[in-house]
């Protein structure tokens, strides 16, 4: 699909359009088959595979300590589309662009698609916003979790708070990723995404969110594909990894970690 096809047939209803924004998030069921499902397990399995790619070094790879063990783990590809035909299908799967475009009104683009793996005994993610206060960073920005195997409390399914992205951006704007004091959020609020294989969750870069440990014995892979509205920067994914890595490499670097590199 040309990222300029009209938005025709929506999976999503006008009272899920209201509804998104005013919660900040939405989730849709049986968007994808199980035996699609299927298909993305099995490629998350293969792309566990490529041990020539994870390495401590290659910014590629986002890395998650143990819980029970303390051991730092692999934990996330970041991108993932280059790897795997199958994803790079999935993220422009008209389902998917038809159900953000329709939040937008207008058609959606891609920004970034991430695959996290979250092994057993992987810590979960802080509570914090998606958006990052970069020049190039689209105020438009929808992460799309694409559940590949079923997620609940025990493995640490992603938490959003509701209401909160009206409020835009709560942390300081200054290009930096900050994690939010628990106070940002009224904790009680939480809605867990517990979903099903295949179903999707939609939320804004402006809602916190953050999840547990994965405390079973199963893998939680998910994809988490992220788009921008067109009006807001069109295609702008390319772009959006070139500085991405530089901005990663940096980070790093300031930590004496200056070996790295991307593959
Ligand atoms: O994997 C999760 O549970 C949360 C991931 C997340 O919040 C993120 O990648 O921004």
């Amino acid at each position: 699909m040309n990222i300029l096809t009209p938005v025709t047939k929506s999976p999503v209803t006008e009272a899920q359009v209201r509804q998104y924004h005013n919660d900040g998030f939405l989730v849709l069921r049986n968007l994808f088959s199980p035996v699609e499902a299927a298909e993305l397990q099995a490629e998350a399995s293969r792309l566990l595979k490529r041990i020539d790619l994870i390495d401590i070094n290659n910014i590629r790879c986002r890395w998650k300590n143990n819980v029970e063990t303390d051991q730092c783990g692999f934990d996330c590809f970041d991108p993932v589309i280059d790897l795997s035909p199958l994803c790079a299908r999935i993220v422009r799967d008209a389902r998917i662009l038809e159900a953000v475009g329709s939040l937008y009104g207008e058609p959606a683009c891609l920004f970034k698609d991430k695959l996290i793996f979250k092994p057993p005994g992987a810590e979960g993610y802080a509570l914090h916003q998606d958006y990052i206060s970069w020049e190039s960073f689209p105020a438009s920005f929808v992460t799309v979790i694409l559940a590949v195997d079923a997620t609940s409390a025990d493995n640490g399914a992603t938490e959003v708070f509701p209401g909160y992205h009206k409020g835009g951006n709560i942390s300081p704007n200054d290009g930096q990723y900050h994690e939010l004091p628990l106070s940002a959020v009224d904790v009680s609020k939480g809605v867990r995404l517990d979903l099903e294989a295949g179903y999707i969750a939609i939320f804004s870069g402006f809602t916190p969110h953050r999840s547990a440990a994965n405390q079973s014995k199963q893998w939680r892979r998910q994809l988490y594909l992220s788009y921008n509205s067109f009006s807001d920067g069109g295609e702008q994914r390319d772009e959006h990894y070139a500085e991405f890595k530089v901005w990663l490499q940096n980070r790093y670097a300031e930590y004496g970690k200056t070996n790295t590199y991307f593959r």
